[in-house]
């Protein structure tokens, strides 16, 4: 089975790998300010002559296991072309949580920043400071403006990442009834990209499904807990919920699971399999969607090198090479793609392990 469909040579290698990187403990404790919270692995300089390989991955928040997976392929990528690796981020997601931490990077001079952002804007002038010193800005996972950045890696399509949730929801209730979503943070730009196309494609396929609310758990495992005992109570109609962050849906499905609504109301969106096993597993969840975390982080990496080597300055139609995962192009807008969302389901919920 292929995993990150059109880019897989290696893929699941990678995934593996990441996996044991993660579990070898790559993220760093929730509180510590600029590099000092993150930890460092790789050498320096190696890979790329003359040229600053010191890469920092800075996530939406830490303790998430998502980003835990994705920055671990991060690190694998910068071990293997000999730079240094470090995390570092913010306790809690929000819309500016992550500015300190960039300013610090600039001061520390970085080679390369890639980061998953909170808000599209709120970081934009920390970024743009940093480019002027010299640093290179990649996003991924979740975009700012395209001009406070060189790249974008994302994940999937928004249209794909949208289509594939609302088939799974409209599949799950008979294309019928009330659904809620159980968002990220209210500024994410990669949920709020998803949640509009969602309405779009509900509007226009599913008229007999009603989207009642859209709330926010912020990317908290507590507040999307007490988002999704309230939704319920405030609908009791209702016969699903879309949850687009696995953050969201994996706290959902721990209230599910243990309340009269489980296997009444359904729940999908986008989970990781270790997260969401055991759901699947007692019949909480039937099926959910997301792409490989481990290769989105290890191609993020790879295009932080190509920028700092200046073998690309992320103009559309520049390719780079990218480890197991081969090569890959720039499109409009400064934007790398992946591949295709997955679904995960009891039937091969087994064969992963992230
Ligand atoms: C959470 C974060 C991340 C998103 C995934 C699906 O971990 O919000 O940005 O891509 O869910």
């Amino acid at each position: 089975m292929r995993f990150s469909i059109d880019k897989a040579r290696g893929g699941a290698l990678a995934m593996v790998a990441a996996v044991a990187l993660t579990v070898a403990g790559c993220s760093s404790d929730g509180s510590s300010e600029g590099s000092s919270g993150g930890s460092s692995t790789g050498s320096d300089g190696g890979g790329g002559g003359d040229a600053n390989l010191a890469i920092t991955f800075l996530p939406k928040n830490l303790g998430n296991a998502y980003f835990d997976t994705s920055d671990a392929g991060g690190e694998k990528a910068i071990m293997e072309f000999g730079g240094t690796y470090e995390e570092v981020g913010p306790a809690e997601a929000g819309p500016d949580a992550q500015v300190s931490y960039i300013n610090t990077l600039t001061q520390q001079g970085v080679g390369g920043i890639v980061v998953s952002a909170n808000d599209p804007a709120a970081i934009c002038d920390a970024l743009n400071e940093a480019r002027d010193t010299g640093v290179k800005v990649v996003t991924f996972d979740s975009d700012t403006n395209p001009e406070c950045r060189d790249l974008f890696i994302n994940q999937a399509t928004a249209d794909g990442i949208a289509k594939v949730e609302v088939d799974m929801i409209a599949e799950q209730i008979g294309d019928e009834g009330q659904i809620a979503i159980l968002s990220a943070t209210a500024n994410a730009t990669n949920q709020n990209a998803w949640i509009e196309i969602m309405k779009t494609e509900l509007a226009d396929s599913h008229p007999n499904i009603e989207l009642v609310d859209v709330v926010y758990g912020d990317d908290d495992d507590q507040t999307s807990f007490d988002k999704t005992a309230a939704l319920l109570q405030t609908y009791p109609d209702l016969k699903g919920i879309i949850s687009p962050t696995t953050v969201g849906i994996s706290a959902a499905a721990r209230y599910l699971s243990t309340s009269d609504y489980k296997g009444k109301v359904a729940l999908t969106g986008l989970g990781t399999p270790n997260q969401m096993r055991e759901y699947v597993e007692d019949g909480t969840v039937t099926e959910f969607a997301l792409w490989n975390p481990a290769d989105l982080g290890y191609l993020a990496a790879y295009a932080a090198k190509a920028l700092v080597e200046g073998e690309i300055t992320g103009a559309e139609g520049d390719s780079f090479e990218a480890g197991d995962l081969g090569s890959y192009d720039v499109g409009a807008d400064g934007t790398v793609l992946l591949g295709d969302p997955y679904r995960f389901n009891a039937d091969n919920i087994g064969d992963f392990d992230f």
